[in-house]
């Protein structure tokens, strides 16, 4: 079934991934999904502060995006703040969240892998990745 996907990734977390992103917001494209999140997988975004009322307006589009997506899936092996913050806010409205992270780059977090309610998923390289996410957005 098509669904809505808020897709996270670290933003002023680093910037290491933004390829990666952007192939995994191009599968689950590929695959028939809405991704309300694309700039996210940009190679060419401003990291920039936007100022106060700058800031404000992502954090509104983006938790409305949260509160209306089907299901969120983050990839989490560059640690970022704002996507912590984005994880919490989907589980208290209880939206499925699903977490990938690269086993051989980073240990996550104790309080997402420590919290039973994420769908947490390591993977020790691309191709890994790619066939995990295929598996969960095919059904
Ligand atoms: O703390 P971080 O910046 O790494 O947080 C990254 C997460 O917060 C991502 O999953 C995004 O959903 C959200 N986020 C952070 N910054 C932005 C943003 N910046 N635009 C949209 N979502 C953001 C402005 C960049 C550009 C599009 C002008």
């Amino acid at each position: 079934m098509k669904k809505k996907i808020y897709f996270a990734g670290s933003i002023r977390g680093g910037r290491v991934d933004a390829s990666l992103y952007h192939n995994m917001i191009d599968q689950m494209k590929q695959l028939g999904h809405t991704v309300l999140t694309e700039h996210v997988g940009s190679t060419k975004l401003c990291l920039e502060e936007q100022g106060r009322d700058g800031d404000s307006r992502i954090y509104n589009q983006d938790t409305a995006w949260l509160r209306e997506c089907d299901l969120v899936v983050a990839e989490c092996t560059c640690p970022s703040l704002g996507v912590g913050y984005e994880l919490a806010y989907a589980e208290h409205h209880e939206k499925p969240v699903h977490i990938f992270y690269n086993r051989n780059k980073c240990q996550l977090s104790a309080m997402l892998t420590g919290n039973a309610y994420f769908n947490i998923y390591p993977y020790e390289n691309e191709e890994e990745l790619f066939n995990l996410l295929d598996t969960l957005l095919s059904q």
